[in-house]
């Protein structure tokens, strides 16, 4: 696992431009299962969410509705920030653009590159996606001059103004890319940011001549700063005015982990370190790019509806079974379909079944045949060789992003603890006095197996681990090995984790 030192962890911000919907709910529950799981591990934790306020996008939607951008953002952001509570985030700030702290901090970073001699005035003309507020390179455009994510006719813009010279940074981005292969996770996002930087770097726009919605160029005031640099400048911003009368710049930057989907691989990948490196400031240490939420092509659910509306699932479910149905059903970094179907599934046949009825028979048996005091006890070898390395091996993964994998590897103990229920079968030790020492030893290991998972567990299901380590008198959220706690605790049996469906 890597060094305990501080840990920084952010989210896209998201566009205030419509409302929340699964897709932002995801990338905001993975970067949370990371923030959580290392304050687990007693790092210093930073969790950034926020809201992207400027540009064209979200000018466009205000005009669309007859209001003011900043109508339109003080109405929608609230609208995030509430999104953000509900799935659990424990995020340590949350970051709107029109903030002052950001606008101000923006402007110092930008003035830094200008006075650096990376910033030009010069004319472009390329083809222009508004949704995205991206200039297509040519590799980049789809065929008739189309959008590669919106699909959408793309305009023919020509304009005058500020440029940042991209070119400026092609071999550091290069050698950036050699010398740090985890700069940019999974590999083969890596292999294409590369590729794209190994095409050879053109200048980009840092300003916007004919919008008003944005912050001012220090030098120009006639103009606007190009929405992606104020936008992936939060990053930096935020943690100079988060916490009032601190500046959290030294502790934290720069970032362990930006978390993000791949729509945004060439801002985060191409464009924001060679920003940094012109504003005199470090590059992240990592980026994981995740996949998109499929939603097409699933039929009509009868108790969910059909769409997979992630407020509809935690009014009835609550943010845990989303969580970790989330995380659980798409391998982190690839595509991947979700449906009411499938958390149908997933939440019955594992919370319900494998981990609810576990924790229900473990805590039951205990309190049986043992009046709810755990059992002084060694370990079972089996136990002990299926769960030794675990914390390791999932902190390792947690290191590289790599949530899926992370719950598979925990899922397996949950699933190993029920085949250790159904070899050692306690209800038959219990029938004969002289199996005693065996009960006593299949109690303590389940209860031991049951307690680590749920530690583990802890940051994918925040809440009802919770519960869970509380029946267990387990005081401790953070992580510990099999057998590290002795018998003699007093445990309580409760109502199930996750009750059935109807
Ligand atoms: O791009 N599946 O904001 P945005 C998974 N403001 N994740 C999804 C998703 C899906 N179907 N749809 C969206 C912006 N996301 C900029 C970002 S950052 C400095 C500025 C998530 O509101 C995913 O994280 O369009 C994606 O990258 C992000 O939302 C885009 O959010």
């Amino acid at each position: 696992m890597a060094d305990e030192g501080n840990y920084y962890v952010t989210t896209p911000i998201y566009y205030v431009n419509g409302a929340p919907h699964l897709g932002h709910a995801y990338s905001t529950i993975a970067a949370d299962v990371l923030a959580r799981h290392m304050r687990q591990r007693g790092r210093d934790v930073f969790f950034l969410t926020g809201t992207d306020e400027h540009g064209e996008p979200v000018a466009a939607a205000a005009e669309a509705e007859g209001i003011t951008p900043q109508e339109l953002a003080d109405r929608n952001a609230p609208a995030f920030q509430k999104m953000v509570d509900r799935v659990g985030a424990s995020n340590d700030f949350f970051i709107r653009t029109t903030d002052p702290g950001h606008i101000e901090r923006v402007q110092q970073i930008v003035q830094r590159v200008h006075d650096n001699g990376y910033v030009y005035e010069g004319s472009y003309e390329g083809w222009y996606c508004e949704r995205c507020a991206d200039f297509k390179t040519e590799v980049e455009l789809d065929e008739g001059e189309t959008c590669p994510i919106h699909k959408t006719e793309l305009v023919r813009e020509k304009e005058e103004n500020w440029f940042f010279r991209l070119s400026a940074f092609q071999e550091d981005l290069e050698k950036l890319y050699e010398e740090h292969p985890d700069f940019v996770a999974p590999d083969f996002r890596r292999n294409e940011a590369l590729a794209f930087i190994k095409q050879g770097l053109r200048d980009v726009s840092l300003s916007r001549p004919k919008l008003t919605w944005g912050i001012p160029v220090p030098w120009d005031t006639e103009q606007v700063m190009y929405v992606w640099f104020d936008a992936l400048l939060n990053y930096v911003t935020a943690l100079g005015y988060a916490r009032e009368g601190e500046d959290l710049t030294d502790a934290f930057w720069p970032a362990q982990m930006h978390v993000l989907a791949k729509d945004i691989l060439k801002f985060h990948a191409v464009y924001w370190p060679a920003f940094l490196m012109a504003a005199g400031l470090p590059v992240p240490e990592r980026m994981y790019i995740h996949g998109y939420l499929l939603l097409e092509g699933h039929k009509m659910s009868k108790s969910l509806g059909n769409t997979l509306d992630p407020d509809e699932v935690m009014d009835r479910f609550g943010a845990d079974a989303l969580r970790y149905y989330l995380m659980r059903e798409v391998s982190f970094g690839q595509d991947g379909q979700v449906s009411p179907e499938g958390f149908e599934t997933r939440y019955e046949t594992e919370l319900a079944n494998d981990y609810g009825n576990l924790a229900s028979r473990v805590l039951a048996m205990v309190d049986r045949y043992r009046d709810g005091v755990v059992p002084e006890a060694e370990p079972a070898p089996e136990l002990v060789a299926a769960f030794d390395g675990v914390l390791d091996r999932v902190g390792t993964l947690l290191d590289s992003a790599e949530i899926s994998k992370a719950l598979d590897e925990i899922w397996d103990l949950v699933r190993r603890l029920n085949r250790f229920v159904e070899e050692t079968k306690p209800w038959e030790l219990a029938k004969e006095e002289s199996s005693g020492d065996s009960l006593d030893r299949s109690l303590y290991s389940l209860t031991e197996g049951l307690r680590v998972v749920t530690q583990l567990l802890h940051p994918f299901m925040p809440t009802t681990t919770d519960r869970l380590l509380d029946q267990l008198a387990e005081p401790s959220r953070g992580l510990s090995e099999l057998g590290s706690r002795p018998g003699g605790v007093s445990v309580r049996s409760g109502d199930p984790l996750f009750p059935k469906l109807d």
